[in-house]
């Protein structure tokens, strides 16, 4: 079918289950099956392939692929040109650099003629030559973080997110070279119903996107305080108002962006709210 987009996703690993999950949310279903490459989903024009991360650029470069889920890092280190369509807010980390917690790290300078390890030779290259550093780049495939105690290299590139694997290898993290998160990208190049296929896609993802980041709130607020309390509330559009049972009160609704909530609750309080109730939203849509 010409409307069908196929989309590449890691078959298992760090990205597999935050990708299946939001097109899950999107309303999409479908059924993996164990160790299956390839299934289409039942109820939308979506065809999966279960690929390695490191594959799926080229895949939807070349367009075997329509569209895919992948890391920044992944995508930047293969260099393979595709369309970057939407951030995905999940799989989170930095590439950085680190080094023995006894290497005395002033400046990038300290990196002069030294020997780095990573799995990203090319984000590396770019980044030294940038910053005017000569350095050894030793390329390997897996857990870099043991370079420096066998005397591989003098510090390493490598992937951090909570930092709990430099600390445990006696590393320390010196400079961010790049901070990544999962992306959809798309082949430049795709026909017109494809095209429809994937707005409507894309005009989900962002619904369940804009749905996390907020949440509804409803409150209890004496009515000489609903001017108040309105001012304060960052609102969509204006609060929602009920008459409560008891006289001289009403119920408040309305939407607040999750990181703006903490911020308000004790204002919220002084004015008079009692009994708030914060609700996570499922989808939103202006
Ligand atoms: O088999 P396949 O090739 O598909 O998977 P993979 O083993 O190459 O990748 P995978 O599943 O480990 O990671 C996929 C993607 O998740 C990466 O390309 C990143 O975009 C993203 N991601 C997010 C991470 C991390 N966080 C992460 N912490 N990828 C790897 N790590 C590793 C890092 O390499 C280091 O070993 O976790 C360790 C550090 O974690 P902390 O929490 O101890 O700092
Ligand atoms: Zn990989």
């Amino acid at each position: 079918m010409e409307n069908v987009l196929r989309l590449a996703v890691q078959k298992s690993g760090r990205l597999s289950e935050d990708s299946l999950k939001l097109i899950k949310e999107c309303g999409v279903s479908f059924s993996q099956g164990v160790g299956k490459l390839k299934c289409e989903a039942f109820n939308f024009p979506l065809e999966f392939l279960f690929l390695r991360d490191d594959d799926i650029p080229q895949y939807v470069s070349s367009g075997i692929a329509d569209i895919g889920f992948v890391g920044e890092n992944v995508l930047l280190e293969t260099g393979e040109k595709t369309n970057i369509i939407q951030k995905l807010g999940f799989s989170k980390c930095r590439l950085s650099l680190a080094v023995s917690n006894d290497f005395v790290y002033e400046n990038i300078n300290s990196l002069q003629n030294k020997s780095i390890a990573t799995s990203y030779p090319n984000i590396l290259r770019k980044y030294l030559t940038e910053k005017n550093i000569q350095a050894d780049i030793h390329v390997i495939s897996g857990s870099v973080e043991i370079a420096p105690s066998i005397g591989l290299a003098e510090a390493i590139c490598d992937l951090v997110s909570s930092g709990s694997t430099l600390l445990s290898n006696g590393l320390k993290e010196v400079e961010v070279v790049l901070k990544s998160e999962a992306v959809l990208i798309a082949h430049p190049k795709m026909n017109d119903l494809k095209q429809k296929t994937l707005s409507e896609l894309l005009f989900r993802i962002e619904s369940v996107q804009k749905a996390k980041d907020n949440k509804y709130i409803l409150m209890n607020v004496p009515n000489y305080s609903i001017d108040k309390i309105s001012k304060i509330l960052p609102v969509m559009k204006s609060p929602t108002i009920m008459p409560l049972a008891i006289e001289g009160w009403s119920s408040l609704h309305s939407v607040v962006k999750e990181d703006d909530f903490w911020g308000i609750i004790n204002e919220l309080k002084l004015a008079g709210a009692e009994g708030i109730l914060v609700i996570p939203i499922e989808k939103m849509i202006f």
